[in-house]
């Protein structure tokens, strides 16, 4: 029967062999160093075992594992006996080598051992997401595939260009359950990024409950757009989606949009009105009508409990304070308002961010602003970053990935203009924005707000193809940017979203295998 076995798995693998085997080259993000070594391929076993240099390594090394486990159906041990310098299999090494920075790794395949190397255990994190790339797209699968699970030879020494790469989920439009939040995650992690920012709040649900404000989950929760149930996760959910996140070395930014964007708040609590009267809850797409009274103390108390509690649960550095479309909040009253709750941000230990119109406001130490424009001329932005502010770039017409790909996209707007895979892929953050210093740019993010979409598989038709695209510009140095190769490397991915069952968007702009 052995022989039986070995021959039907020999007649699976030539029928599911790929019609070509996985290169070192077709890594997305694209590497900043590849060096192909093609009589070095590395064939994985029944035997394979990993092995980490220190414990540290355990979770990355675990991680590995479950990522391999279900398709090879190999056991694949964790053991932390290794020797980097002579052990078979797969070794994840922690160096003390600063060079690679805090991110980075180098991957060695040879025909004896796959290494990877790095200083940090974030860096063997996205070592660990190069690997599984460079298996063939059947590993995604979830039960067990007969397969030559083998690694193309060679070495690849690779770190991030920015410090910040995000997505933004709207759970606040529509809301997503833990699950939902938690497979997003894991498409963060696949490419790289390292911040999911959540919008948790807006007219239409408040999703997050605050100590001694019960009716804001209560009440303000049990609504999204459309007129749908809403709903709203307890703090023992948010932690969770915080922890998944950091197991995958990527931290929640969560975001409590002020002074407007508020109305599911007034239905909950009157009191913060303008005239204390609670509003009717709102189910529709309009924006900018909503605000809680700036000239009111109990609104800073409100603020204060709100973002005070937000910050004890979120382990990051980051605190949103949103600051949009606040159309009913003019001048002064507007400029005050974000002023104070900078202060009361940093006097939680975060560091605040906003979307672009808080920039008028007085700076305030690291403070950090999200440009979702469209014109790369925004002078007021930019004499906000000569005050000393930092920038994330998520200009709306390549960022925006609630944007429709092409007129006959059945979700999406198009306020910013159609968004396609080149569109997505074809800027550079270095240099969009005029009178801006290179240095000012922490990263890039790429929002989903969901007034259209209402369903995992929708976000996921809107995410891919263009999320890979934006984790692109934020990780891969400038110097690889080339859309023909990119179109070639990322259709190589569709059989991979294929297999993990992500219901990706099959944009005609890519040569799909
Ligand atoms: C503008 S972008 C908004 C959101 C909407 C989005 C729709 C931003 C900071 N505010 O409230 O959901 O457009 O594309």
């Amino acid at each position: 029967t052995g022989d039986l076995a070995r021959s039907a798995a020999r007649v699976a693998d030539e029928l599911l062999a790929p019609a070509a085997p996985v290169r070192l080259t077709d890594v997305v993000p694209a590497p900043e160093q590849v060096r192909p070594e093609p009589a070095d391929d590395h064939l994985l076993t029944a035997d394979t075992v990993i092995r980490v240099s220190a414990e540290s390594a355990l979770p990355v090394a675990e991680h590995l594992a479950e990522l391999l486990r279900p398709a090879t159906g190999y056991p694949l041990p964790v053991t932390d006996t290794a020797d980097p310098d002579s052990d078979r299999g797969i070794v994840l090494a922690l160096t003390g080598d600063e060079a690679l920075g805090p991110e980075g790794y180098r991957l060695d395949v040879t025909r004896d051992r796959v290494r990877i190397t790095a200083a940090q255990p974030a860096g063997l994190f996205y070592g660990v997401q190069t690997l599984r790339q460079l298996l063939p797209p059947a590993v995604e699968s979830r039960t067990p595939v007969a397969g030559r699970w083998t690694l193309p030879g060679g070495s690849i020494l690779d770190r991030p260009r920015y410090a910040y790469r995000g997505a933004m989920l709207d759970v606040a439009r529509h809301f997503f359950s833990v699950p939902d939040v938690l497979r997003v995650l894991d498409h963060l992690a696949r490419y790289k990024l390292n911040q999911l920012h959540l919008h948790l709040t807006d007219d239409q649900g408040w999703r997050i409950p605050v100590p001694g404000w019960p009716r804001l989950t209560e009440v303000g929760g049990a609504t999204e757009v459309g007129g749908g149930p809403g709903g709203h996760y307890s703090t023992a959910d948010y932690r969770r989606i915080v922890a998944y996140a950091a197991a995958r070395h990527i931290t929640v930014v969560p975001e409590i949009d002020l002074p407007g964007h508020t109305n599911s708040a007034l239905v909950a609590y009157g009191e913060l009105a303008p005239d204390r009267v609670a509003p009717q809850p709102y189910t529709g797409t309009e924006v900018g009508f909503s605000y809680v009274d700036p000239a009111s103390e109990r609104t800073y108390e409100f603020v204060a409990d709100v973002l005070g509690e937000v910050a004890a649960n979120s382990p990051g550095p980051f605190l949103h304070i949103g600051g949009d479309e606040a159309f009913k909040v003019k001048g002064t009253a507007y400029t005050d308002f974000v002023e104070r709750v900078q202060r009361i941000v940093a006097d939680t230990g975060k560091t605040v961010v906003g979307w672009h119109q808080i920039a008028p406001a007085a700076h305030l130490d690291g403070r950090v602003v999200q440009w979702w424009g469209t014109d790369g001329d925004d002078p007021t932005t930019a004499e906000a970053v000569r005050r000393g502010a930092r920038l994330i770039l998520s200009p709306g017409n390549h960022a925006y990935l609630d944007m429709k790909y092409a007129p006959d996209t059945p979700l999406g707007q198009d306020w910013a203009g159609l968004v396609d895979v080149r569109r997505a892929y074809d800027w550079d953050p270095g240099s969009h924005l005029a009178d801006v210093p290179a240095e000012a740019v922490l990263g890039v993010e790429a929002p989903l707000w969901t007034e259209s979409v209402t369903t995992l598989p929708e976000i996921e038709f809107m995410l891919f193809p263009r999320l890979p695209a934006l984790a692109e510009l934020g990780w891969s140095p400038r110097s690889t940017h080339d859309w023909d190769g990119f179109r070639e490397r990322l259709a190589g991915h569709g059989p991979r979203w294929a297999a993990a069952g992500i219901a990706y968007h099959a944009s005609p702009e890519l040569p799909w295998p």
